[in-house]
């Protein structure tokens, strides 16, 4: 088996895999596998707001036919957003939000050659009339781009906006906690006053 076949064997794992048992109103698609490292912090942060969320491997470049299918059947599917990572010459994210009418958030996949720099301009550059909603380069812009999508849910479904509402809570309770760094100093009592 070549290189390639074994890495389209591959990514048909992941699809099939990842199959929500829920109908699905966040699509997380990615332009690689070699993405999912980075992106797995989305799905994560959708699971624990209790998101219902489809993954699917899909390339700009590489499977355009198949994103365009995506893209276009999204919104007759349900979805209400989608979230598109890529890296490099990253259009992913553009040319769904070209096919669709729904809110496309863009994740910019930090490369090797260029730290995600390209990824990131040739993400968040749209011409007017074709919006990207484009956050951080790597891990924080996946769990940011899951909980915008949540937030976005949340306009509509009143238990997403308490899901985040729960998720802050809990996020400023784990800063406090850390200022018990152990040591009893008087920098760590100062800060557990605040
Ligand atoms: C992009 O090219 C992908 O989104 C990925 O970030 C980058 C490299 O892809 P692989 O060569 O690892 O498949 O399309």
């Amino acid at each position: 088996m070549t290189t390639e076949h074994k890495k389209a064997k591959e990514t048909r794992t992941v699809n099939k895999l990842r199959r929500p048992k829920k109908r699905p109103l966040v699509g997380i698609i990615m332009g690689s596998k070699s993405d999912w490292e980075t992106m797995e912090h989305a799905a994560k942060t959708l699971e624990e707001l209790g998101v219902p969320h489809e993954v699917r491997v899909l390339s700009a470049h590489r499977t355009p036919d198949q994103l365009f299918e995506y893209a276009s059947t999204a919104e007759h599917r349900g979805l209400e957003v989608i979230i598109a990572a890529a890296g490099g010459a990253a259009h992913l994210a553009g040319v769904t939000a070209a096919k669709t009418i729904l809110p496309v958030l863009g994740v910019p996949i930090e490369s090797a050659s260029l730290k995600g720099l390209d990824s990131l301009l040739s993400t968040v550059q749209m011409p007017g009339g074709i919006p990207v909603g484009t956050l951080a380069i790597g891990k924080p812009g996946a769990i940011n781009a899951a909980l915008f999508a949540t937030a976005i849910l949340g306009t509509k479904h009143h238990e997403f906006r308490e899901a985040i509402r729960k998720y802050r809570a809990s996020q400023a309770e784990n800063v406090l906690n850390a200022s018990d760094l152990g040591g009893g100093s008087s920098a760590s009592a100062k800060a557990a006053k605040f």
